[in-house]
């Protein structure tokens, strides 16, 4: 569960460095606003083919699965406004991940364990028995939190619209009175354990030290806790929405949760958490030991604040699930809107689920590989192309001919030499502060080059999604960054110039760079998935038939567009 952010947290955790204290995160409640819905639903900056609900807020995906041939998709959900609170689970089903059915809530509150609120879960398919879904119930204005578990009144029902809460076992969990109930959410989906155990985890927080809490179960009923986290992190706080997977060492195909290989040296596990404090998710990628129910991230992922994440924009509260019908492990996240809570309100919608990604370990083992999922090219129509195509520093080149504002996008850039390259500073360990300080607008050596997203005409608004090339004593440093402050002419906005680092081989001199635009999303996969980025951005003059798309370099080594592919994306279906 991803309770809703506060502008005060960044201040808090900068105290919180310097004082070394119990790092605290802040939740804004709007009591006021929550009930509120617009008359009518906004549709200037709403998605075309990025999933979100008829209206009202959005956010963590809750329970992916797929089951019997059907896709289901939970979420967080204020069914009464458009800003947090009132907290159900929405529902949709899909046999595509791409064109959805919206059915009624699958949970609400409706027993004194969940009474505050049906947070955050997942989904487990326990084989010959049909789903359990395994969520947070809050039993207090406090937010004291337990564990619930719900069950399909009817597995034949293709759908599972209705779903039930048996009196007799729930709540399934409480916190233990040396745990603060307060902090303690989350479940993960259950692996089963050649021990005899089915096991999942809960996040929490100890102080200040962030953790994830191992359970084991027999019968799926009753849950006993380990002696020992399966995994903690000092100065993290608190854990949000953990999850816990196998990857395969070799190739792109996704391991059900419950494979353990690492004794035969076939599998690693990921971690992940999300961060309550910051607001940003890191993963590691390492060993679980299943007799001592311990995870170790490897030496080559950072453990921290610092660590990798999945995507470097809006992408919080992640889950991921296993989908046996192609063998992929499928990662859902909630992107949050950028605007204002009265914006919000007006819009009457608030909160997107960035497009399903494939995951899966890249060849040399130390980071995720992402990629929307295939389905997505169902929606692609009017293809234009640009081949081989020279920039110089200073060029853009329109991609006409397609939806701008609802568009797919691939290219691949090629340079022929790095000489030009600027020197990186060894200082320069943020990357999201880097490119405010180099910019699109700031011209460089190799790079800035990439793509013009959301553009207006003139190019008072845009959204450059773009890469720039460091020399660095032995390597080459790969900045990839999606910069919102041009993105709109209205000022009281979120307008981070999100950016990541990419790990990629140079040798062949060629970059490339996927854009899924959709009014008011910009999320690119860089390298074939190896950084990725979301923005949430609003234009005001590049909406609609007005927005357009550029490449542009303005870095004094000529740039060459290989080939570039894009198409207009036909919008989703959502009823
Ligand atoms: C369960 O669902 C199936 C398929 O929709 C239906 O035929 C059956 O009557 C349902 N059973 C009950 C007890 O409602
Ligand atoms: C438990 O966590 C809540 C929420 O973060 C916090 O307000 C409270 O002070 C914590 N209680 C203890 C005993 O640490
Ligand atoms: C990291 O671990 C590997 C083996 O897992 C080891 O060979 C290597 O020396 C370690 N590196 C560091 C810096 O500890
Ligand atoms: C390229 O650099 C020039 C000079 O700084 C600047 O005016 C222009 O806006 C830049 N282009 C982009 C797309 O940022
Ligand atoms: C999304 O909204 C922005 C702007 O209000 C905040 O800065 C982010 O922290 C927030 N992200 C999450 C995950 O809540």
């Amino acid at each position: 569960m991803a309770l809703p952010y506060c502008l005060t947290v960044i201040a808090v955790f900068s105290l919180c460095v310097i004082c070394n204290n119990g790092v605290e995160a802040f939740h804004e409640i709007y009591p006021d606003l929550q009930s509120i819905s617009a008359r009518t639903v906004s549709k200037i900056h709403r998605t075309g083919y990025h999933f979100q609900p008829h209206r009202n807020w959005i956010n963590d995906p809750n329970g992916p699965m797929y089951y019997n041939g059907v896709y289901h998709l939970f979420y967080q959900y204020n069914p009464k406004g458009a800003v947090w609170g009132n907290i159900v689970w929405g529902h949709s089903v899909s046999k595509d991940l791409i064109n959805w059915k919206e059915l009624e809530p699958a949970l609400y509150p409706s027993k004194p364990f969940d009474k505050y609120g049906c947070w955050s879960g997942s989904a487990t398919v326990l084989p010959g028995k049909g789903p359990v879904i395994l969520y947070t119930g809050v039993i207090n204005k406090h937010s004291n939190e337990v564990q619930c578990y719900a069950i399909p009144e009817n597995t034949s029902d293709p759908f599972l619209r209705k779903w039930i809460k048996p009196n007799a076992i729930n709540p399934i969990i409480v916190a233990e009175h040396n745990m603060n109930g307060s902090v303690f959410r989350d479940p993960t989906t259950a692996w089963w354990s050649e021990d005899g155990h089915w096991k999942m985890l809960i996040g929490g927080r100890s102080k200040d030290r962030g953790m994830a809490y191992l359970y084991r179960s027999k019968d799926f009923v009753k849950w006993i806790r380990a002696k020992h986290p399966i995994h903690s992190a000092a100065s993290t706080g608190m854990w949000e929405c953990p999850d816990f997977y196998p990857v395969s060492l070799k190739g792109k195909n996704g391991l059900d949760t419950s494979v353990v290989g690492n004794r035969l040296n076939r599998v690693k596990h990921v971690l992940k958490n999300s961060l309550d404090v910051t607001r940003y998710e890191y993963y590691t990628i390492g060993t679980y030991f299943m007799n001592e129910d311990r995870y170790i991230p490897d030496n080559t992922s950072e453990d921290g604040w610092g660590g990798l994440r999945y995507d470097y924009g809006n992408f919080y509260a992640s889950k991921s699930f296993f989908d046996p019908s192609k063998r992929r492990r499928i990662l859902w996240s909630w992107a949050n809107e950028s605007d204002s809570k009265e914006d919000d309100v007006k819009k009457g919608w608030a909160g997107i689920q960035a497009i399903p990604r494939t995951v899966w370990l890249d060849s040399h083992g130390k980071q995720l590989v992402q990629w929307p999922v295939e389905e997505l090219n169902s929606l692609r129509e009017k293809e234009v192309k640009i081949n081989n195509k020279k920039l110089k520093k200073g060029n853009y080149v329109e991609v006409k001919g397609i939806t701008a504002a609802q568009a797919d996008v691939e290219v691949t850039f090629s340079f022929s030499s790095l000489d030009k390259a600027e020197t990186f500073d060894s200082r320069w360990v943020n990357a999201q502060d880097l490119c405010a300080q180099k910019g699109s607008k700031v011209e460089g050596g190799v790079g800035p080059f990439g793509l013009l997203t959301l553009a207006s005409k003139n190019l008072e608004e845009f959204t450059p999604v773009f890469f720039r090339i460091f020399k660095a004593p032995n390597k080459h440093v790969v900045l990839m960054c999606s910069d919102a402050r041009s993105s709109s002419l209205k000022r009281e906005l979120y307008k981070p110039s999100f950016a990541g680092f990419v790990d990629v081989d140079l040798a062949h001199k060629k970059l490339s760079l996927r854009s899924l635009i959709d009014h008011s999303v910009v999320e690119s996969f860089g390298a074939g998935g190896r950084t990725n980025i979301l923005s949430r951005v609003y234009p005001t003059l590049a909406i609609k038939k007005n927005a357009h798309l550029f490449v542009f370099n303005n870095g004094t080594e000529h740039i060459t567009v290989e080939k570039l592919k894009a198409w207009s994306m036909k919008s989703a279906r959502r009823n």
